[in-house]
């Protein structure tokens, strides 16, 4: 069986919050976005969402690392009757000069769903729910899913607390800037256990659904990722006059763990990627004194992943400078029958792994019931302007997700 198309009223509602939202922190220059944790963007993002909620009367609640979360019917009921409800949606942060879908399609998607349920005039039998998760991509603080490593206690309060930006603010004082207490962070047992089961909608950030000639597909796993820091030290001075022989230049250890990132992942069959560096004190003409780089390292294999690490770890030694590791994500596997019953509801959709982190697969590694739906990138491009989808593949995503929705909260299992 095949998803019932969407209802004209949900595709217009989705065109019309896409339209609303692609304004918001977009360079003008480069199309890309800039939509980071607790900055006056992100409020606007988050004023957004409360708006959705607002017009479809459903009152939002904030967690307390700041998680936007809204229902459709009684979560706690449905908790205290030991059937607790079903969650969807994704978040609304990007990279530095980000897409417009990685995040915002599986937001808008969820609008959209529950708009199509409620045109179908489905009734659930377990609440709906549509969260917001705050700062999925780590782009101003270094800690990816940290709105959802703090919910499930995966990321410690004090550790949180003490993350800085590139300007040193804490997210700590972040947060009291945003008028939030982050005295409170902590795992949050009461937002966890409305969670019955979530589904987020995600676009693909590869090929696989392009090679396979579908537009939605089902996901399976997440590979291993993590991210580590390196510091590699040096000694300022001038640029003319330093003989070569007598300069501690700190971008030769930076140069050379960015070749060994890259030499190592091809050999152990990984991915690793040094996207972020900053070098003091950063001028042309004058030798680095400090150069710091963030390695992201994945890879079908833990092991794999973790031998790069230490191969780069080992080039950086040689060169005085330290690595210290800033996250890790163990492999995530969403709940094998929960992916092959949306498959087969999908109509033999696809089960499809990914090398992304998402909120989802920290939920999954916490025991959350968790799953994905992925909707067809022509291009594969991700975290980049350039990322993109078919309105109709969106449209398509969206139906999906009403169809296992209205599976999941309608009385099933
Ligand atoms: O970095 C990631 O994999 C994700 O897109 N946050
Ligand atoms: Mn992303
Ligand atoms: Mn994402």
């Amino acid at each position: 069986m095949s998803s019932t198309p969407l209802q004209d009223g949900a595709a217009t509602g989705f065109r019309r919050m896409w339209r609303d939202l692609e304004v918001l922190g977009r360079d003008d220059d480069s199309g890309g976005y800039h939509r980071f944790a607790w900055t006056r963007t992100d409020s606007e993002l988050r004023e957004w969402f409360e708006g959705e909620c607002a017009e479809r009367g459903l009152d939002v609640t904030t967690d307390r690392v700041g998680n936007q979360w809204a229902w459709w019917g009684d979560p706690d009921a449905a908790v205290a009757a030991g059937d607790p409800g079903v969650v969807i949606g994704s978040h609304l942060d990007s990279v530095p000069d980000g897409g417009a879908f990685d995040g915002p399609l599986g937001v808008v998607g969820a609008f959209s769903a529950l708009d199509q349920l409620r045109e179908n005039g489905f009734q659930p039998s377990r609440p709906v729910g549509i969260v917001n998760f705050v700062d999925e991509e780590g782009s101003r603080f270094g800690v990816a899913c940290a709105g959802s490593r703090v919910l499930t206690g995966a990321l410690s309060p004090d550790r949180a607390r003490s993350l800085t930006d590139r300007d040193g603010l804490s997210m700590a004082e972040a947060l009291r800037r945003a008028g939030r207490d982050p005295r409170h962070l902590g795992r949050d047992e009461d937002t966890l256990g409305r969670i019955g089961t979530f589904v987020e909608l995600h676009i693909e950030q590869g090929l696989h659904l392009v090679d396979l000639g579908r537009a939605v597909g089902v996901g399976s796993d997440i590979w291993p990722h993590g991210r580590w820091r390196f510091d590699v030290p040096g000694e300022a001075n001038h640029a003319g006059t330093t003989r070569l022989a007598d300069r501690e230049d700190a971008m030769l250890g930076l140069a050379a763990a960015v070749i060994a990132a890259r030499r190592s992942a091809e050999s152990h069959g990984c991915v690793a990627t040094v996207g972020k560096v900053n070098v003091v004190p950063g001028g042309v003409n004058a030798i680095a004194s400090c150069a710091t780089g963030w390695l992201d390292a994945r890879g079908a294999e833990a092991d794999s992943v973790l031998r790069v690490v230490a191969e780069v770890r080992d080039v950086i030694h040689e060169f005085d400078g330290l690595m210290t590791q800033e996250s890790w994500t163990p492999t995530t596997d969403f709940d094998p029958a929960l992916a092959r019953r949306i498959a087969t509801r999908l109509g033999g959709a696809p089960v499809i792994g990914t090398g992304a982190g998402h909120d989802a697969g920290i939920l999954a590694n916490d025991g959350v019931r968790t799953a994905m739906l992925f909707v067809r990138n022509p291009t594969g491009v991700s975290h980049s302007p350039d990322e993109w989808a078919a309105v109709d593949d969106c449209l398509a995503g969206v139906a999906a997700l009403a169809d296992v929705v209205s599976d999941l909260a309608g009385g099933g299992e």
